[in-house]
């Protein structure tokens, strides 16, 4: 059985994939959380499992608490959990009137244990909350430039699991040349064992089995090798599985052999420099809102293929296993980073921020970790880093992350590159800006000229502050057009300026070799608060996107596939996606 959307699978362990229509009321924008009963609600409507209810006609914009209700046939007597992939803001789950979990951190994939019971019909309810509250949702304020929604974001499926059941297996090239992977397989359960029998099987093949494998705090540890290995690059995405099977479980794992390094100002992929050419990409459509269904995930991708892209950075928080699964298997590299949007000082200075922001990094990497296309990881997008109060966070996160992952790349983008205390930390050093766009020359509608001078400056200043060594990737740069306005003077605002702006950004990536990476900002138009920022946030929508909110390319469309499609062959790069 392998019903789930996303890896890793299973074959032997009894899955229920949950999406579907489910029943549905929405409580209003007053409820009280703590005393919030759920005996008596009538579910007067339906709501689709996927699905935010703040982007549907009904719901829209609304802030305030909602419940989801389905019913679940499970085997009685069997301890249950339900994997979500990703919801937001709050969410408390409960299962036959029980609360079993609580979640407070968006966009991130997480397990609610379900204990056993007897009877083989099962309620769970999914209540769900999306106002702002800085204690209850450390992590997303009204503040950030893109839209906070509320609901169920992603897949949601129901696993009746063993006493002891496997929770990952992770797998870490060991030796490109031979095939050799480490897997560690870590370990869900009460009573978890001193040791235990392991099978494995790759790529479907001959099973092995491992007596008595030793577990160390909740994982046992296996080295074996990929009977026929193939190297995952861009341009030949090649993927292995492994199934791992204990006692009355199993997990079927997908990865990629391949290495990543940052060596004196290049980014090393297998050992050969890469240059990462592409966009920031948010989730998000008008109409669903970061629940994306699978077509539109394929399409982004197949846009990004054609714009002559390799890179996505993904922007800004916990991606859809869905899109880092394609992503695997159409060959793009991928930033991934952990929610956060121009936090400062006083955020750095709370207890609970800070937790959750180490919290959701921490899932994050444990739950991507075994997607080749994940090249680097990154946190705290535009954090006030240059401010003293930064730097004991940031030192944690980047420690957590090390000692999770040593097998890949760090990184967080500043938009403080001339005072930032905390570059010398990560092995990227990645830089937001835009010049040009947010520009202060009142007479010039057209302040191309400062695009270039000011990417250099950038450069020149890690250079005289001793980090000239790290790779450099722009990882936002851009300027907004509205679609279809097509203006004589091609000044601000209008299809003609931001095509300029990005040929200019785009030839400078291609052509300076110590830019190591773009990710222009942004794939696509998005919705964000238009009260704070009204100006410069015409129909509160980011309008920076190449192609606007549903898809429709602007004239910079064009403009960037050229360049960096001609830029790619110029490269005589093998990086480009399949
Ligand atoms: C920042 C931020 C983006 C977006 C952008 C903009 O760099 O990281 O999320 O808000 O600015 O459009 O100004």
């Amino acid at each position: 059985m392998e019903l789930m959307t996303a890896y890793p699978r299973h074959r032997v362990r009894s899955v229920q994939m949950l999406d579907g229509v489910w029943d549905f009321v929405y409580l209003g924008d007053d409820a009280d959380l703590a005393a919030l009963s759920t005996d008596a609600l009538r579910f007067g409507e339906r709501a689709a499992v996927p699905s935010v209810y703040d982007a549907s006609p009904a719901y829209a914009g609304r802030r305030g608490t909602a419940v989801y209700r389905t019913f679940v046939a499970s085997t009685p007597g069997t301890r249950a959990r339900v994997h979500f992939h990703g919801l937001g803001l709050w969410c408390r789950v409960l299962v036959d009137g029980q609360a079993v979990a609580e979640n407070s951190l968006p966009y991130s994939g997480f397990w609610a244990d379900v204990p056993p019971a007897e009877q083989p019909l099962r309620e769970l309810l999914v209540v769900v909350d999306n106002r702002f509250d800085p204690e209850r949702v450390p992590l997303f304020e009204q503040f950030f430039d893109f839209y906070a929604y509320g609901g169920i974001y992603r897949s949601v499926e129901w696993h009746e699991v063993a006493p002891v059941c496997i929770e990952r297996a992770r797998v870490t090239t060991l030796d490109l040349s031979d095939g050799t992977i480490q897997v560690d397989v870590t370990l869900n359960g009460q009573d978890l064992p001193q040791s235990i029998d392991i099978t494995t099987s790759i790529d479907g093949g001959e099973s092995a089995t491992w007596r008595d494998c030793k577990v160390v705090d909740g994982a046992a540890r296996l080295q074996l090798r990929v009977p026929e290995p193939t190297l995952w690059s861009p341009s030949t995405p090649n993927l292995h599985t492994i199934q791992v099977a204990i006692e009355g479980d199993d997990i079927v794992e997908r990865f990629g052999l391949r290495t990543v390094a940052a060596s004196e100002h290049e980014i090393l992929l297998n050992g050969e420099p890469v240059k990462l050419l592409g966009y920031c990409r948010h989730e998000a459509h008008p109409q669903f809102g970061p629940a994306l269904p699978h077509a539109q995930l394929v399409q982004d991708l197949q846009l990004l293929r054609d714009l002559g892209c390799n890179f996505v950075r993904g922007s800004h928080y916990p991606q859809d296993p869905r899109f880092l699964d394609l992503c695997d298997e159409l060959g793009f590299l991928v930033w991934e980073e952990s929610l956060g949007w121009g936090q400062k000082a006083a955020h750095f200075e709370r207890q609970s921020f800070c937790d959750a922001q180490v919290e959701q990094t921490t899932l994050m990497v444990r739950n991507s970790a075994n997607h080749p296309c994940v090249i680097m990881w990154g946190f705290l997008n535009e954090g006030e880093s240059n401010s003293e109060a930064s730097v004991p966070l940031y030192t944690r996160l980047v420690e957590t992350i090390r000692e999770l992952d040593p097998t890949r790349l760090v990184t967080y983008a500043t938009n403080r590159p001339f005072n930032d205390l905390n570059l010398a930390l990560v092995d990227v050093v990645s830089v937001n800006c835009y010049p040009g766009w947010y520009a202060s020359h009142d007479a010039d509608p057209r302040p191309l000229g400062d695009v270039v001078p000011h990417i250099h400056r950038l450069l020149a200043h890690m250079a005289e502050q001793g980090l000239g060594d790290k790779p450099f990737i722009l990882s936002e740069i851009g300027a907004g057009a509205i679609y279809g306005w097509r203006d004589p003077l091609a000044a601000h605002w209008s299809e003609g300026y931001q095509a300029d702006y990005l040929e200019l950004v785009c030839r400078e990536a291609v052509t300076n070799d110590r830019v190591n990476g773009l990710a222009l900002w942004q794939f696509c138009d998005c919705r964000t608060y238009a009260s704070p920022r009204a100006l410069g946030r015409p129909r509160a929508f980011n309008n920076k996107g190449t192609l606007d909110e549903y898809r429709r390319p602007k004239q910079a469309y064009e403009t960037a596939k050229q360049v960096f499609r001609t830029g790619r062959r110029e490269l005589g790069s093998t990086h480009s996606p399949k």
